[in-house]
């Protein structure tokens, strides 16, 4: 009797212990809000912290921060420029409550609450003088660190300016997020808009993996890559929007650089960004894969070659890029210009840009791509969206718009049949543009099942991936009647409709 006794004692103390660590571990909320006058201790929505490094700066492990509607900077100190918003292991940040000036503070939605994360450190930000941004943060927020794993999630990240020498060492770089030194960091429904940088105008990622689900780059700047990776980073993208992005150099959305590890881009749409020299919305100069699924190009520009995409891969000895695209969408992506070419490739501006790579592009299709002349190897079954350096790619099942042949002749292309590429406001690369296929489309049921690695289990609309046995080409499988139907989901209008949790 007594042994059972000292056992429910025993049990009783385990459950304790087991209480109080999982308490610990599921952390507390802490409460900012810009507009709380109470007592300022984080302990409520009417005793928030109001200013958002109060709270990072109590924040424990486990712990998660509520960010009413707002503007928040990382200093008070309009000379500061080197103060940025730290993120700390574990700790997640949470944007889009309505807080005290809603009737219920609780209530999230990041649509009608917008938190704003700003670098505008000085108050003087319009969109009359850029000049005005040369005082701003230079680097909004950053993660640091090993196995740093922590959240951020629906805030709006702007106004970073980073031009010069930073604390960091890399001058220049990650004006709205600095990543690096091994961070994790996943971020959720958030915008970067209106930042800039000489590399990664919105985002520096170096030797890193953070998660990207729902986020949306638009109306950033930079000398290269709006995103700029590097150094073995391996970052992850679903479900995000690059919209409006440009880049002085190189990459309008993405610029890699000697990143070795795998770079996954799912369901993600680029439309109108553009890159003064190659890649209008990506180029890359790496030794590892750069795999893209599901995804839609549309109306980006490069002023030298890869409206789309360029692709320089490095044949050192250690192994070539490879570049693997599969069932993505490409149409009017041009590089119309071609003032200043390079020397050291051969020359070609066009939709895309593929250079010194083992590329494998499965189930696409590329349509209406401009280039300024056709390529300098005439040979038939290259798409005229493409050039090829020291290798071609291995095209699988793509409708693709052909060279020029040896007797000069141009090879027809069949028209995929898109339901309305322009839309109803006649502008490529806007809200009301469908690329779905039309019942007629060549593209339906005309792809491989089988793919290295296997195709995903939705399309960008999030319909299966597969209907009919056989998958279509391009990003969007045929649905029947609802492929022409402009209001079925999409990624694009999801990102603003979606609730808040
Ligand atoms: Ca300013
Ligand atoms: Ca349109
Ligand atoms: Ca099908």
């Amino acid at each position: 009797m007594r042994r059972k006794a000292n056992h429910v004692r025993w049990l009783l103390c385990v459950v304790f212990l087991l209480g109080a660590v999982r308490t610990a571990a599921a952390g507390g909320v802490i409460y900012v809000d810009a507009s709380a006058a109470g007592g300022n201790d984080g302990s409520s929505w009417i005793d928030a912290f109001s200013d958002l490094q109060d709270a990072i700066a109590v924040a424990l492990t486990g712990d998660e921060i509520r960010v009413a509607q707002g503007i928040y900077t990382p200093t008070q100190d309009p000379l500061d420029r080197e103060a940025t918003f730290q993120l700390k292991d574990g700790v997640s940040i949470i944007g889009g409550y309505a807080g005290l000036a809603g009737m219920y503070p609780d209530f999230r939605h990041t649509k009608f609450f917008t938190t704003i994360l700003s670098g505008d450190i000085d108050h003087n930000d319009d969109n009359v003088d850029p000049n005005n941004k040369e005082g701003n943060s230079r680097n909004v927020m950053m993660f640091s660190g090993e196995d740093n794993v922590a959240i951020l999630e629906g805030v709006t990240i702007r106004g970073g300016y980073s031009d010069g020498t930073g604390i960091h060492g890399d001058s220049g770089a990650g004006g709205g997020l600095y990543c690096y030194h091994g961070c994790s960091p996943r971020l959720i429904d958030c915008i970067f808009t209106d930042n800039y940088a000489g590399g990664g105008g919105a985002v520096y990622i170096s030797a890193s993996h953070p998660v990207f689900t729902y986020c949306v780059w638009k109306d950033n700047y930079a000398g290269s890559g709006t995103v700029y990776i590097r150094s073995a980073s391996h970052p992850v993208f679903t479900n995000c929007l690059f919209e409006n992005n440009i880049a002085e150099y190189n990459g309008g959305v993405i610029n890699v650089s000697r990143s070795a590890y795998l770079i996954s881009l799912n369901h993600c749409v680029f439309r109108q960004n553009s890159a003064g020299r190659r890649g209008g919305a990506i180029s890359t100069d790496i030794m590892g894969e750069v795999r893209m699924v599901n995804c839609l190009f549309v109306a980006n520009t490069a002023g030298y070659s890869g409206g789309a995409i360029s692709c320089s891969g490095h044949n050192d000895g250690t192994g070539r890029s490879l570049f693997n695209l599969m069932n993505c969408t490409f149409y009017g992506n041009t590089s119309p210009t071609f003032a200043n070419p390079p020397t050291n490739t051969l020359k070609q501006p066009d939709g895309s840009r593929v250079y010194w790579s083992d590329s494998v592009i499965t189930n696409c299709v590329f349509y209406n791509s401009i280039a300024r002349e056709v390529s300098e190897i005439p040979f038939s079954e290259i798409p005229v969206s493409f050039e090829f350096g020291r290798s071609e790619p291995l095209i699988i099942t793509c409708i693709y718009e052909k060279q020029p042949g040896l007797d000069g002749a141009i090879p027809a292309t069949p028209d995929p049949q898109f339901v309305d590429p322009y839309g109803a406001d006649g502008t490529l690369g806007t809200d009301d543009d469908n690329f779905r296929l039309a019942p007629s489309s060549p593209a339906i049921d005309s792809g491989t099942n089988e793919t290295e690695p296997p195709l995903p289990a939705m399309d960008l609309d999030g319909n299966p991936r597969i209907l009919n046995d056989i998958v279509d080409l391009g990003a969007y499988e045929f649905t029947g009647v609802n492929s022409v139907d402009d209001t079925h989901h999409n990624i694009i209008n999801n990102f603003f409709e979606r609730t808040g949790k």
